[in-house]
């Protein structure tokens, strides 16, 4: 028997050890946060928005002349089609983006990628409870393949 629980343990240990790595590995790359300035409309819905966002270095200094970086709008669940757009910089590491659009209700993941200093690097936000707009009858949602109806 207690073999089997030497076993439980040593899994439950490697388990832990190679979380611990990767959450170190991340904030390596992830030297860049991104904050959340506004969003239009606000509160959040479904639909065209235009996301305003900071970029800080890891002293938390304001990053600017990088000029345009990707936004990705994702969501954690499975058959989520992202939403790719571009960002422009309007000045003091504020940056806004071009033709972004929530295409369902609920909580979306932001994904902020660039180039800095010759370096890839990416910044995540989360928006929470993004709502569905009232005055969208037309728009039976959001595709997530086969299934005619989303679950949230
Ligand atoms: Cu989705």
């Amino acid at each position: 028997m207690w073999i089997l629980r030497l076993i439980v343990v040593l899994a439950l240990f490697t388990v832990s050890v190679s979380v611990s790595t990767a959450c170190q590995r991340g904030q390596q790359h992830s030297t860049v946060t991104v904050e959340i300035v506004s969003v239009e409309p606000s509160p959040p819905l479904v639909g065209p928005t235009e996301l305003r966002f900071r970029l800080r270095d890891d002293r938390g200094q304001p990053i600017s002349g990088l000029g345009s970086v990707e936004v990705e709008g994702t969501m954690s669940h499975a058959g989520m089609k992202p939403v790719i757009v571009q960002a422009r910089e309007e000045g003091d590491g504020v940056f806004v983006t071009q033709g972004f659009e929530f295409t369902m209700a609920g909580d979306w993941i932001i994904i902020v990628r660039g180039t800095r200093n010759g370096q890839a690097f990416e910044a995540r936000h989360t928006i929470s409870g993004v709502r569905s707009g009232i005055q969208s009858p037309k728009t039976p949602g959001h595709d997530h393949g086969a299934s005619p109806t989303p679950t949230y």
